[in-house]
């Protein structure tokens, strides 16, 4: 372990940090020892001791490009363009001995050469991958909170909650699970806002676990649709059950739905895995005593569902309150 981390420090590398799409300007971080980086200046004919901001540098290399070196070991260099200024750029600092990383691998302190902890680089790094609302409003609070407090480590409490807060990074898994033909496809479907699946009025119309991506009450999680319980001979269909069984077993949360029309409602499932909540489904068809009853129909219970399972899997206590997240890069 001690050997990768002094062989980061001494390696001459870069990362691309400007996505591969078209954009106006390429972000390009090097990194190496004050020497290295002096160098590298020199190629660009400005002087090497300068750590400053923003300088705009003309020299022969890059028509025009904008270079800062933000601390001793770092040098970031911006030409205008996209995926060409790229390739140029790259040929350029390969040239000067400099080896391509992939940014997870830069040090933060080139990668986020504005964090001045590797806490408020985690989060300034999970910041730039969070996909939505929720996401953005919580890690803000989370860079805060590592702005507050930024070297001190983080304490056991803390952790705990980043096995909640880690979910707006990584997508919990869901598994819906009942007997055949009680609308847990229809139910997929209505929750996805389009088809993912096929519904029909027979048992085992779903054969394979098909898995979406949706949102629940501003909380990203992959939801998986999984085949009513049956026996199947074929050993296709075995295969299929087997897999969905595996994936039930490692999800975050399963749900079991029981119809409200039918007789079948004391199926038990704990062979697979017992099930954190408990649902109706076609709840314009018939009562149950089950709270949270839903309707793909007339979409009764949908969104009180939403909501219950965003609790669950992200309380409101994290939404509410400000803690320091991710563990420090
Ligand atoms: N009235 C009513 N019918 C529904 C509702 N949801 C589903 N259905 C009907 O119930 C039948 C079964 O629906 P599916 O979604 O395919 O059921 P499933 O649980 O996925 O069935 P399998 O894939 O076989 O496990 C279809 O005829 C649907 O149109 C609902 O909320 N209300
Ligand atoms: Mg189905």
């Amino acid at each position: 372990m001690k050997k990768i981390n002094k062989k980061k420090q001494t390696m001459s590398t870069y990362s691309v940090l400007s996505g591969n799409r078209k954009s106006g300007i390429a972000i390009l971080a090097a990194h190496g020892k004050a020497s290295n980086i002096d160098s590298l200046l020199e190629f660009f004919n400005v002087s090497p001791n300068k750590v400053s901001n923003i300088p705009l540098i003309k020299n022969n290399n890059f028509k025009e490009a904008l270079i800062t070196r933000p601390n001793t070991n770092t040098l970031w260099i911006m030409p205008p363009g996209g995926l060409l200024a790229i390739k140029e750029s790259s040929k350029i600092l390969e040239k000067n001995g400099f080896k391509f990383v992939s940014p997870i691998n830069m040090p933060w302190e080139s990668k986020w050469p504005e964090a001045l902890s590797g806490g408020i680089a985690a989060a300034l790094e999970a910041l730039s991958n969070c996909r939505n609302e929720l996401a953005f409003k919580v890690i803000s609070k989370c860079l805060n909170a590592w702005e507050k407090n930024p070297y001190e480590p983080m304490s056991i409490q803390e952790k705990k909650h980043s096995i909640y807060l880690n979910r707006l990074i990584k997508p919990p898994l869901i598994a819906l699970i009942g007997p055949p033909n009680i609308g847990k496809t229809a139910l997929t479907n209505y929750l996805a806002k389009k088809n993912i699946a096929r519904v029909a009025d027979e048992k085992g119309t779903t054969r394979d676990a098909v898995e979406v991506e949706l949102e629940l009450d501003g909380l990203i999680v992959r939801w998986l649709d999984t085949p009513g319980k049956y026996n199947p001979t074929e050993k296709i269909d075995q295969e299929a059950i087997s897999i969905s069984n595996n994936l039930i077993k490692k999800a975050d949360l399963v749900i079991q739905a029981i119809d409200s029309s039918s007789t079948s409602k004391n199926y038990d499932y704990k062979e697979i895995r017992s099930a954190d909540l408990l649902i109706a489904t076609r709840s314009d068809l018939g009562k149950t005593p089950i709270q949270l009853s839903t309707s793909s129909k007339n979409g009764e219970g949908i969104k009180e569902l939403a909501i219950k399972i965003r609790k669950i899997l992200f309380p409101d206590y994290l939404i509410k309150n400000q803690f320091r997240w991710p563990e420090p890069l």
